[in-house]
């Protein structure tokens, strides 16, 4: 291989590693990369001295950014980090915070009294090697219009992949949907209800008393898919994850060196429909120039290792291996 192939390889890595993080958590793991370069010797090539240059800059950049940002803290500001993003949006108490530990790394706090979170709050839900990141907000109170947090609420709505309305099963249902609706609307976040499609439905406290009646009234006022789940209840939040993984629409592509068996753990999250124009441009741009073929495994091809060209469509979970003729 040569050290140009080397390094091409070592910059996915890096990418990978770093696209989640910022600030010190970004800056730490860039010096360990560094770190790493001149524990292996690859520091001896050229092309590897100017990697860590260009390392070095990004750490630069980083150090320079937190006093911007410390200026002025945002509660409802939270990094895009993880392959796509979702917020909880509902009334308050409806269960969104406990939905958040039960199935995120995040620890937050839940109370049985209205507006226990006042910020947005992040965490990641693993599913099948896709982290989703679950954005935590402070719930609507229906009685009494505070606009300051709606509009921030519906400002982080905007910035997410789908956005899940939370619903209480033990609470009117018809009243609490037709609530949420009003407000994504007037936020023009649904400009019409035949056409929306990046949203569902969680349905929460399903094992509380009569909610089994609330479930039906609620699926026969919406086309949206909905979920009804319980703390107490761990497949339903299984079943959960599931959903949330098909609202981000993505695809899971695994990708292999010649030669090599391919990368099960870290998959490419791309949008449905990709090609493998998308997998070539986002692994590094000169996949594109110098593209030969690529071999794939999986849903989308006829038989295994099938060759093909740049305009592929790739399915869910597809291996593919790119040949070029750069060696
Ligand atoms: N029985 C039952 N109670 C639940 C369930 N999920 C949440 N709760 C209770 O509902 C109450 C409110 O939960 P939170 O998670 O704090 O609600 P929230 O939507 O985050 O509330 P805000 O932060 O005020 O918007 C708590 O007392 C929870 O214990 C459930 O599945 N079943
Ligand atoms: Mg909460």
């Amino acid at each position: 291989m040569s050290n140009y192939t080397k390094l091409k390889w070592y910059r996915f890595d890096i990418a990978r590693r770093i696209r989640a993080l910022d600030g010190e958590e970004l800056i730490a793991e860039l010096e360990e990369i560094i770190e790493e370069i001149k524990r292996k010797k690859l520091d001896r090539l050229g092309v590897f001295k100017v990697q860590i240059r260009e390392l070095e800059q990004l750490i630069e950049n980083e150090k320079a950014q937190p006093k911007r940002k410390g200026r002025q803290y945002d509660p409802f500001y939270i990094p895009y980090g993880g392959d796509g993003r979702v917020a909880l949006f509902g009334l308050s108490n409806v269960g969104k915070s406990s939905l958040m530990n039960a199935i995120t790394n995040a620890e937050v706090a839940t109370g049985d009294y209205l507006n226990t979170t006042r910020q947005a709050l992040a965490g990641t839900c693993v599913y099948e090697n896709v982290k989703i990141q679950i954005i935590d907000l402070p719930g609507f109170l229906d009685f009494k219009e505070d606009w300051n947090i709606s509009k921030q609420i519906l400002r982080v709505a905007r910035t997410c992949d789908s956005i899940l309305l939370v619903i209480d099963l033990s609470m009117d249902v018809e009243r609490q949907y037709n609530f949420l609706i009003k407000q994504l609307e007037n936020a023009r976040l649904i400009k019409d209800r035949e056409t929306i499609y990046k949203f569902a439905i969680i349905a929460t406290k399903g094992d509380l008393p009569c909610t089994e009646e609330s479930f039906k009234k609620l699926k026969a006022m919406t086309d949206l898919a909905v979920c009804p789940i319980s703390m107490k209840n761990k497949d339903s939040l299984d079943r959960l994850k599931k959903m949330l993984f098909e609202t981000l629409n993505v695809v899971r592509v695994y990708t292999k060196k010649p030669k090599n068996q391919p990368d099960m753990e870290h998959p490419l999250v791309l949008p449905k429909g990709s090609t493998v124009k998308d997998v070539a441009l986002k692994l590094h741009k000169d996949f594109l120039k110098f593209f030969n073929y690529a071999r794939i495994w999986g849903k989308s091809c006829d038989f295994p290792g099938q060759r093909v060209g740049v305009g592929h469509t790739l399915e869910d979970e597809d291996i593919v291996e790119i040949s070029t003729s750069q060696k």
